[in-house]
């Protein structure tokens, strides 16, 4: 299994040696070169990670605290509104921290947001030296901690593993950098390349739809088209299994459709989503002349949105710059197909996750298989699932070295 959603949320055993392993490895080269330096930062991703299932709206931090050679202090991020990384890494170095190199996979913040500024910590510890690979593109940081560290005579390195950093933290990362949430586009489909299957209800089986439900967790909202709400009847809940109360996130559930009548029944069935009990929230958006809330709305518990439009449709460029103004950073799109296209055909699309309805079928060698736009993506994973297959496949992008570009004009 190589999904680290898989082995944060089943395998933490095998994360933890992992950990071991890696601390083991980078204690034992006490010469700072440069390979040195990219062991401690994997460390700090690999620590980071751990908090990718529970850390959301926040980004994903490790820090590595390293003193002649030896690790003194680890931690990571684990949910927002609790201590930075930063934190639980001095705490666990004490006095060690003193003359220490602190590894940080995003720069130390330097504002009082919900928690304290980390570089206040850092400079009271008096280490010696900060190594990140960016600086935090958030407007309240953006440069401002690396000025204060240096102010305070601490040495700044930057540009250390930035592509890997930049990945992990995709979502938070280019929702800051480009004032859009980061788009993931998700369908199930079989090898014959449809996305209904003829005789079953369902494409993916319980392995894959769990798979699915942990991307909910991750991500801020999903959309779906009022095509799919009818069809499909969903709940968009978030129901992965093995989540405490505590940390299940249920994302912000997005209806685009042309109407803001909003449908009492879904075949004969009445609609989940309209389900006083369902837990999160619920948007209906539809066009309009201004972005505003319709002050009657169709159904008690669903909030309605207008937003200016071409006609009946919606645009999405305008559907997603509102949705960064809401403090909305991810959206998962799972359908239906025009809704999908629609994203594609805008450019919108940053991601694809495709879940097909075999491993053992040939898959075809081209991508012509897909739909045409995921030629100019780059296939990312592959995680089998039972007798299903998930491939991820990432828009190629220039997020890193537009990371770098901005901290060195910062
Ligand atoms: C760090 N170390 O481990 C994290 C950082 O509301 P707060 O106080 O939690 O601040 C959240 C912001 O701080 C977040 O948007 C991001 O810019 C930064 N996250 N910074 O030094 C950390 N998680
Ligand atoms: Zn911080």
């Amino acid at each position: 299994m190589s999904d680290p959603l898989y082995h944060t949320l089943f395998a933490p055993i095998a994360s933890s040696y992992l950990t071991s392993m890696m601390r083991a490895s980078v204690a034992i080269t006490p010469q700072k070169t440069a390979s040195n330096q990219r062991e401690y930062m994997t460390l700090a991703l690999h620590l980071a990670a751990q908090g990718e299932l529970t850390c959301a709206p926040n980004p994903q931090v490790g820090c590595v605290i390293v003193r002649q050679g030896h690790i003194v202090g680890q931690g990571y991020h684990h949910r927002a509104g609790e201590p930075h990384a930063e934190v639980h890494a001095l705490q666990e170095a004490q006095h060690m921290a003193e003359g220490a190199d602190v590894y940080v996979t995003l720069e130390p913040c330097s504002h009082q947001g919900r928690t304290p500024p980390c570089v206040d910590a850092l400079i009271k510890a008096r280490v010696a030296r900060v190594i990140i690979p960016f600086a935090d593109p958030h407007p309240r940081v953006s440069g401002q901690g690396i000025a204060k560290l240096k102010q305070a005579g601490i040495d700044v390195i930057t540009g250390v593993l930035a592509t890997e950093a930049a990945w992990q933290n995709r979502l938070f990362l280019t929702a800051q950098l480009d004032n859009k949430p980061y788009i993931i586009a998700k369908w199930a489909m079989t090898t014959a390349g449809e996305l209904t299957h003829p005789s079953r209800r369902w494409i993916s089986n319980e392995a894959s739809r769990q798979h699915a439900h942990l991307w909910r967790q991750r991500v801020d909202a999903v959309m779906v088209g009022k095509g799919t709400v009818l069809s499909d009847n969903p709940a968009l809940t978030n129901r992965a299994a093995g989540l405490s109360t505590l940390q299940r996130r249920h994302p912000l559930r997005l209806i685009i459709s042309r109407s803001n009548v909003i449908p009492a029944l879904c075949g004969d069935k009445p609609c989940q989503l309209s389900h006083p009990g369902l837990p999160g929230e619920t948007w209906w958006i539809s066009p309009g002349t201004h972005t505003e809330p319709l002050s009657q709305p169709h159904q008690p518990g669903i909030t309605q949105w207008q937003l200016p439009s071409s006609g009946q449709l919606l645009l999405l460029p305008t559907l997603f710059s509102f949705l960064a103004t809401q403090h909305v950073a991810s959206v998962l799109v799972e359908g239906g197909p025009q809704v999908l296209a629609q994203c594609f055909e805008a450019g919108l699309v940053d991601e694809a996750h495709i879940y097909i309805d075999a491993i053992h079928a040939a898959l075809p060698k081209s991508h012509e298989y897909f739909w045409h736009p995921l030629a100019y993506f780059q296939k990312r994973d592959e995680v089998h699932l039972d007798d299903n297959i998930w491939l991820q496949y990432a828009k190629s992008s220039d997020l890193a070295s537009r990371l770098l570009e901005k901290t060195e004009n910062n």
